[in-house]
This record gives C-alpha cells, sequence and structure tokens, in this order.
C-alpha cells in the first residue's frame, strides 16, 4: 500500500503521513464527521473512478456501464430499505448538490423558500444570500426562540403565513434537538408548501430509528452520506414514486455531469453496513455519548445550547465563559481535540470568531469509546478552556489525548503501511 504515491510524489505522500497521524492519534469532534470502515475506504480507492457513466441504470449515455449499473441498482434498492421510503437517487456528490437538484426540481427562480436562519443552525445551501440558493430564490427564515433556543413552531407559522413559501425547509446543521417534522407538515399544509426535510446530519440516527422519521411527513428528504451515516462523502435524495422523474432529471442532467462511480459504489456498501443491527446499536451509543458529554460539560460549569441533547450534537456556549468560539477551536486543536467554532443563537460574534463550540459524538464512538472516554474529553476540554494560553497544559492534554486514541485504535495497519 501506498509505494506508488510514496515513489511518485513525495511532496503528497508526505501530507497523507501526517493527516493519518492526526487522525489516528487525536480526536476527532467535529459533528459532522466519522470513520468509514475499511470496506468504504477500500471501494473508493478503485479503478471505478475511471469510468463515465452519464444517466441512470439501463439508460446510460456511455457503453461499458454493465456492471456500473448493477452497483447502482444495489445502492438504490438499500437506500430505500434503510429509509423505507420509494425512490432513492444515489448519484449527489454532495449535500449541497443534492439541495440545489431538489429545488431545480421543486421551484422556479424567484420562488420562497422558508428555512431556518443560519446563524440559529440553518446551513448554506438553505437560501444563503451567499449561496446560489438564496441568490436563485428568494429565501425567508424562522429563528429558534430567543430563550429557550428550540424551534418556534409559532413563529414558523406566522412566516408561513407571511411569506406563503413555495416550499418549506427543515432540518440543521447546529440543531442539538429533534426535529418535529409532523409540526412542520402540518404548516406546510396550511399554506400549501412542499416540505423538504435536510437530514444530513441525523440521517444515521433516521436510519437507526432513533430519531423521529421523516418520511411519513415530508415531500422530498436530502441527505449527505458522511455524516451519522458512516458512508462516503457524498449526498443522496429521497423521495416517492411520483417525483422519481423530476428528482433524477434535477440531479442529471440538471445540476451534474458523470456520477462518481467509486463513490456510489462506496454508497451501496455503506448502506449495506447500515443495514445490519450493529448499526442501531452504534447510534444508540452516538445518542448516549452525546448525552454524557453533555452532562459532564455542564456538571463543570459549561452551559450547553438548549441546556442538553436529543442527538449527536452538543453546542457549547463558550461566550458565556468569557471566551471565544475561535480562541477555542485553536486552543482546543492545540491540545489534539478537533472541534469548529460555531454561531450560536443570537450571537454577538462575527461568524469568523463566533461563541460557540459545536460538537459531536459519532467519530468517536465508531471508536468504540464510551460514557467513560466522554466524561474524560469534557474534562480535557474544561482544562483546555482553563488554560487557554497556557502551552504546558496544551502540550499535556495533547500527551494525553494521544494515549487515549492509541488505545481506540482506527486504522493502524494504514498509519503502518504509510510510516
Ligand atoms: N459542513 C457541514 C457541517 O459541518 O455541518 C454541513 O454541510
Amino acid at each position: 500500500m501506498f509505494k506508488a504515491v510514496r515513489e511518485q510524489d513525495p511532496a503528497v505522500f508526505g501530507f497523507l503521513q501526517q493527516e493519518f497521524a492526526r487522525q489516528e492519534y487525536g480526536l476527532e469532534l467535529i459533528a459532522s464527521e466519522n470513520f468509514v470502515s475499511k470496506a468504504v475506504l477500500e471501494v473508493m480507492g478503485t479503478p471505478l473512478t475511471n469510468k463515465y457513466a452519464e444517466g441512470y441504470p439501463r439508460n446510460r449515455y456511455y457503453g461499458g456501464c454493465q456492471y456500473y449499473d448493477e452497483i447502482e441498482i444495489i445502492a438504490i434498492r438499500r437506500a430505500r430499505e434503510l429509509f423505507g421510503i420509494e425512490h432513492a437517487n444515489v448519484q449527489p456528490h454532495s449535500g449541497a448538490q443534492a439541495n440545489m437538484a431538489v429545488y431545480l426540481a421543486f421551484l422556479e427562480p424567484e420562488d420562497t423558500i422558508l428555512t431556518l436562519e443560519l446563524a440559529h443552525g440553518g446551513h448554506l445551501s438553505h437560501g444563503s444570500p451567499v449561496n446560489a440558493s438564496g441568490k436563485l430564490y428568494k429565501s425567508v427564515h424562522y429563528h429558534v426562540h430567543p430563550e429557550t433556543h428550540l424551534i418556534d413552531f409559532d413563529h414558523v407559522r406566522e412566516q408561513a403565513l407571511a411569506h406563503r413559501p413555495k416550499m418549506i425547509v427543515c432540518g440543521a446543521s447546529a440543531y442539538p434537538r429533534h426535529i418535529d417534522f409532523a409540526k412542520f407538515r402540518e404548516i406546510a399544509d396550511e399554506v400549501g408548501a412542499l416540505l423538504m426535510a435536510d437530514i444530513a446530519h441525523i440521517a444515521g440516527l433516521v436510519a437507526a430509528k432513533v430519531h423521529p422519521d421523516p418520511v411519513p411527513y415530508c415531500d422530498v428528504i436530502t441527505t449527505t452520506t458522511h455524516k451519522t451515516l458512516r458512508g462516503p462523502r457524498g449526498g443522496l435524495i429521497l423521495t416517492s414514486k411520483e417525483n422519481k422523474r423530476a428528482v433524477n432529471s434535477a440531479v442529471f442532467p440538471g445540476t451534474q455531469g458523470g456520477p462518481l462511480m467509486h463513490m456510489v459504489a462506496a454508497k451501496a456498501v455503506a448502506f449495506g453496513e447500515a443495514l445490519k443491527p450493529e448499526f442501531k446499536t452504534y447510534q444508540e451509543q452516538v445518542i448516549a455519548n452525546a448525552k454524557t458529554l453533555s452532562e459532564a460539560l455542564q456538571g463543570k460549569g459549561v452551559p450547553v445550547i438548549t441546556g442538553g441533547t436529543d442527538n449527536h450534537i452538543v453546542l457549547m456556549n463558550v461566550g458565556a465563559l468569557n471566551l471565544n468560539g475561535k480562541q477555542c477551536e485553536d486552543a482546543l486543536e492545540e491540545a489534539g481535540i478537533t472541534v469548529n467554532k460555531n454561531m450560536i443563537p443570537y450571537d454577538p460574534n462575527p461568524p469568523q470568531v463566533s461563541s460557540g463550540i459545536r460538537v459531536g459524538t459519532p467519530a468517536l464512538t465508531t471508536r468504540g469509546m464510551g460514557a467513560e472516554e466522554m466524561k474524560q474529553v469534557a474534562q480535557w476540554i474544561v482544562e483546555v478552556y482553563e488554560n487557554i494560553d497556557n502551552a504546558d497544559v496544551l502540550k499535556r492534554v495533547r500527551d494525553d489525548v494521544r494515549s487515549l486514541s492509541q488505545a481506540f485504535p482506527l486504522y493502524p495497519d494504514i498509519v503502518a503501511a504509510a510510516s
């Protein structure tokens, strides 16, 4: 392994080595990241990357696609079974691409979409003015409640009645509580809007049935495949049989050309893993770990938004500790703990500084960590916050982090092969 790249391209290879070690010996707490299985990893690095397969199974624009058809059919079948839905498009290159395809399928330019405000946990591709979704469509937003920081359904309804959107988007990238799809459906019906759920963060929890199910309530659902779902980096669209044609043509030729068939194959393998009973156990542990982490942090005086979590995310309010997100992210990284700074609702700081730190448990849970490790991680986070400029403490935590990581090996043979 790695012989060819080591010999041919030492410049890139050197950074591969360092990155493999960073993943192996650090603690990954970014809520949107995870570690794929060896099988998924293998499939991504195969000659399947060499082929154009524009079109869909049995209806391609290139010859030589017979095996790709079979693989894509397996991926579609497994995605449908996993989410209990009639149609799956497995070709979107990412979650943002999936969202753009859905807008193209269901909206006309200038139509109104109603989505969660980015600073309150939404996403750029939910109508942010700097994203194509905000430039092509008129986007209006709903907020979380100023005190509880929960989605304020009275406000969602007021916004829906005031703006009469063509589509309501529910789903978030930094919201630590359940999404109540049934309530969104009621409001969508009241104003005759379509309902789209972006379950990028919670797809694994939904698939494992440890989060309320959007399928009975939503016209269309998008997700990434690499977060809690623990597949390769990519996107997925789920919908009814009647929307199949519109969605498929919005992905190709609407917004994409050739699908990344090595990634489609890796999605098929990951969906196969997610259909196994162990996947449910894993997702239950993801949530249990997030709850333990949240309680341990609060027990040590770190406030978390909404006072806890129902899912894999814990959003800390570090502004309340007279710190900011940027300095905490930097200090934690120095200590071997990778997180991202994040806006908190009604944040007084700009996004590049922000007052929050978002963490999540999917990646550490994949490594096999449980309650004891979560308490230890909370302890280290607090030590870093209390010693934000103390290089000696950060170095000591970094050494301790490395020891813990070594007890939960990730890809040891890959690190060994690359060293
Ligand atoms: N970048 C992803 C996240 O971190 O939540 C969303 O696209």
